[in-house]
């Protein structure tokens, strides 16, 4: 019997014992008959807590991998814990804890909150990136790498805080001082590895063309990250009045330039601090010594380089320009990055704006070389003109335009041997050495006469000692001669282990991959299972993770494929980047300037019958608060909603549906109370009405009424709606109102006859069936009730009838690109969307669009559709 009233807290944990018991959620690499489906949510650190952002990203794979199990593919859906990282130092410091004993005090506390929330997850392939049995892989491909050349050493910058003599992680520099100590931070350069991305920094870029269930913006952002810039290399000869320098100076000073077409135009060349030219001049001139002293203080971000102030120096050497043999003067400028081309400019005051910038301030010359688009000489006194044009004052080159004067000067320098064509990507190498305790132990042995040595197979996995706790000076594992001191596996003379570990970003790199075979005791994968289910179909993670983390991991496979590990190219065929969870926030200011924030739950509202906010006050004192508008859930603005208490009080299934009805995945989603309210009010409805339908009645045999008619026309649209958004659109938010609506008509009928019911009945099943990936629990009970047998996740996907859909009916022809592939039976007055839909259900259609975008679609009224698809 189904109890009257929906007790989601008593129904839920019912629910997933039956789920544990059935073990529901093992996932067995091969199936009968089953395509496989393989959807992942990037795995959380595990900070002790889950917050929103977790709980809304693992809703959204667990529906997508939910529904793609309902239509009948073996679905994998696994978890883990990117367990290496800096807080768990942190709170080491803080709590004297070991960051070990924290780091699995929190995994435990974590897990039990995840699975609190109904997620169907494989745990039995639970991974821990801070477990031997994990990162020994790890270490395993380092060594491999490292001896191809893939990894290399050489120095590389950090902070380093004179008073706690350590190094600093970038967020442990607050205004150029040490978090802990205060004191000011320095640079120093010491030896680390590298990853050469950069020679992969082609594939990744090209790569991007052909991943067409990825977002647009994620690969834009990718694309500007790898910077690729095709452009020359100009040589420039030192005047040789500083014979001494000379000696020490290649003789030749190089510039990387996108704009060979202006070399007519240059009028300065300018070199970062850290060039070798400005180092030696600075020895004969203290004034630029200390010049040179303040741009390296600076940050070193390219923002900040960017927009500061455009300062320099002269460095009172010249140079020779390649073509004129005129002598240019060599200045140290503060906007030139040393990390980037050359780390010198050829200084083009007319043609670009910092030159302009700088030449105005040091009143050199300015002489345009590039004509506008009227063919005329730009004025250049205030502003540069920064397009290509037609070539002026450029002697042999005038009148040529850009890919001309490129041609002819890439020709003519290459015999002069002054220049040639060059591509610049601005990606760098990637630097993986950490002077930090809770990482992955970087596998080197240093040895006095071998030099670098990798610690052969049967000495890995290198352990890292769990028992430590940092205390914030230097790391711990230089000062353990238990764990730094060793033999050379080479020559067997005492060594030094290496003490740094990796970036954590490694451990993210390829996590996806071990999936597929977690407790695989011998190899990083097994070759088998990691050929059946990669790459990941779907993967699901948070926008802040588009650079970096992506591009890692996408790196990570391409090393993975070399090695013979994995096949293809890609790692993710299908990328979905959710949006931020948000929340008022509120404060009082103080009188000193100071701001205390107020948690949303602290504070009583009021609004106005348009649902605009009147006034805000604190609960505790009945005072007013400010509100500080809209922002993304944090500790700093004290705004978080804890998604426990959530759970507790409304249950898993309505904090699902809420995420899922607030927003689309892509936006942000604005956390309010009466939104969570209305989606429990919702599934109390649905679970009315299966209440309501399942009591005893008599009814007589007739046939089925007009209004029941139409139920089912509506049941069978919704079916069809509901799919596509779930499937294609990934439209959460839509398919939860198509339901809403559905339910509406149901509780609007009161049936008249038997088959009457069975309509109702039929719309009911679909319903629960169409929900059961947002809301698996109450679904599985109302299933169960109206007389589901096994499990509900099991059960198949419902079909739309289309013959029912038809009221009276046109037939349209399906065009593709232009050419006719089909034809389309739908209602007469079907609106446009559902038409598409209907004709991308289709298998033809389907199977024609499958993996491109629809970019357009044109109706014709009673005619035609025509399809357009992204090339
Ligand atoms: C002369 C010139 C004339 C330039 C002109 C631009 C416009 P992208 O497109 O990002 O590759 N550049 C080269 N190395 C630099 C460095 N280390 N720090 C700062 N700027 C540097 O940019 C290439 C352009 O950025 C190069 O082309 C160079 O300025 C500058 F009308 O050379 B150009
Ligand atoms: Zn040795």
């Amino acid at each position: 019997m189904l109890d009257e009233h929906y007790q989601p807290t008593l129904l839920e944990p019912q629910v997933q014992k039956t789920w544990d018991d059935q073990q529901a959620f093992l996932t067995h690499d091969h199936v009968d008959g089953k395509e496989p489906f393989y959807c992942l949510s990037m795995f959380p650190y595990p900070s002790g807590k889950l917050h929103m952002g977790h709980v809304r990203n693992y809703t959204i794979g667990d529906v997508i991998a939910r529904y793609q199990r309902m239509r009948g593919k073996n679905v994998l859906q696994p978890m883990g814990w990117d367990a290496f990282g800096l807080p768990a130092e942190n709170a080491a410091m803080k709590h004297r804890v070991a960051p070990a004993a924290w780091t699995y005090r929190n995994i435990d506390e974590m897990r039990a909150q995840l699975k609190s929330l109904g997620l169907a997850i494989d745990w039995s392939r639970e991974l821990t990136t801070c477990k031997p049995e994990y990162y020994r892989w790890e270490q395993w491909l380092f060594t491999r790498l490292f001896r191809k050349g893939i990894i290399y050493k050489k120095l590389g910058m950090v902070n380093w805080d004179p008073v706690d003599q350590t190094v600093l992680a970038n967020e442990q520099v607050i205004d150029g001082r040490g978090w802990r100590s205060g004191a000011l931070v320095e640079k120093r350069e010491i030896p680390m590895y590298y990853f050469a991305i950069t020679r992969y920094a082609e594939e990744l870029l090209d790569g991007l063309d052909h991943m067409h269930g990825w977002p647009e913006q994620v690969k834009a952002m990718q694309r500007n990250w790898i910077g690729k810039s095709r452009g020359m290399e100009i040589i420039f000869s030192y005047v040789s009045e500083h014979s001494s320098d000379a000696e020490h100076l290649a003789g030749t000073l190089k510039v990387f330039t996108t704009r060979p077409d202006t070399l007519y135009g240059v009028s300065y060349i300018a070199v970062s601090a850290e060039h070798e030219l400005a180092q030696m001049a600075a020895k004969h001139q203290p004034d630029l010594a200390a010049f040179i002293h303040e741009c390296l203080q600076g940050s070193v971000a390219e923002a900040d380089l960017a927009t500061q102030e455009k300062k320099g120096m002269p460095t009172g050497r010249y140079v020779v320009h390649p073509l004129t043999g005129a002598h240019i003067p060599v200045w140290v400028g503060n906007y030139v990055l040393a990390s980037y081309g050359e780390g010198a400019v050829m200084g083009v005051p007319a043609h670009d704006e910092r030159d302009h910038a700088f030449a105005q301030r040091y009143n050199l010359p300015i002489t345009p070389v590039i004509l506008d688009r009227e063919g005329q000489v730009p004025d250049v006194r205030s502003q540069a003109w920064t397009e290509t044009g037609l070539l002026c004052n450029s002697g042999p080159l005038n009148g040529k335009n850009f890919d001309e004067a490129f041609a002819e000067l890439s020709h003519k320098l290459a015999s002069l041997q002054l220049g040639k064509e060059r591509i610049q990507y601005r990606l760098r190498d990637w630097g993986i050495s950490r002077q930090r305790y809770w990482g992955c132990p970087i596998p080197i042995i240093h040895c006095p006469s071998c030099g670098d040595v990798c610690v052969p197979d049967d000495q890995l996995p290198v352990v890292l000692p769990e028992h430590v706790i940092p205390d914030g000076s230097g790391s711990p594992l230089a000062r353990m001669p238990d764990f730094h001191d060793c033999t050379c596996p080479q020559c067997g003379k005492a060594a030094r282990r290496e003490t740094d570990t990796m970036d954590t970003f490694v451990e993210s790199s390829w996590y996806y991959a071990r999936y597929t075979s977690p407790h695989e005791p011998s190899r990083l994968v097994n070759r088998e299972a990691a050929g059946h289910w990669l790459p990941v179909d779907h993967y699901i993670g948070g926008i802040e993770h588009a650079i970096l983390h992506l591009l890692y991991a996408r790196f990570f496979h391409k090393l993975l494929r070399d090695e013979g590990l994995v096949e293809g190219d890609e790692p993710f065929e299908r990328l979905l980047t959710q949006g931020m969870v948000l929340a008022d926030t509120f404060y009082r200011q103080h009188a000193d300037g100071q701001r205390s924030w107020y948690n949303p739950t602290e504070v009583t509202l009021e609004r106005d019958e348009r649902g605009r906010m009147v006034s805000a006050r604190l609960r505790l004192d009945e005072q007013p608060v400010s509100h500080g508008g809209m922002e993304k859930m944090s500790k700093s603005r004290n705004n978080g909603v804890d998604p426990q208490l959530l759970i507790q009080s409304y249950g898993a299934d309505t904090a699902r549906l809420f995420m899922l009805f607030a927003a689309p995945p892509e936006a942000s989603l604005e956390w309010n109370d009466a939104g969570v309210e209305g989606a429990q009010r919702f599934l109390r409805r649905l679970w009315k009405a299966v209440h309501h339908h399942t009591q005893p009645r008599a009814l007589p045999e007739q046939a089925l009424s007009s209004t029941a008619e139409e139920l089912r026309r509506r049941t069978h649209e919704t079916i069809l709606k509901v799919s596509d958004d779930l499937e294609r659109r990934l439209s959460f938010n839509t398919a939860i109102a198509a339901c809403m609506d559905l339910l509406n008509q149901v509780q609007r009928m009161e049936p008249q006859s038997r088959a009457d019911e069975q309509a109702v009945r039929e719309s009911l099943t679909s319903l629960i069936l169409l929900l059961a990936p947002m809301v698996p629990h109450i679904s599985q009970t109302l299933w169960q009730h109206l007389g589901g047998t096994g499990l509900c996740m099991d059960a198949a996907w419902p079909q739309a009838d289309t013959s029912l859909l038809v009221r009276s009916e046109v037939t349209l022809m399906i065009q593709v690109n232009g050419k006719i592939r089909g034809k389309i039976t739908v209602a007469k007055e079907s609106s446009k969307e559902d038409i598409e839909t209907a004709a991308l259900a289709q298998k033809d259609i389907a199977r024609l669009i499958e993996g491109r975008h629809l970019k357009q679609s044109i109706l014709v009224p009673g005619k035609l559709l025509s399809l357009v698809l992204e090339p």
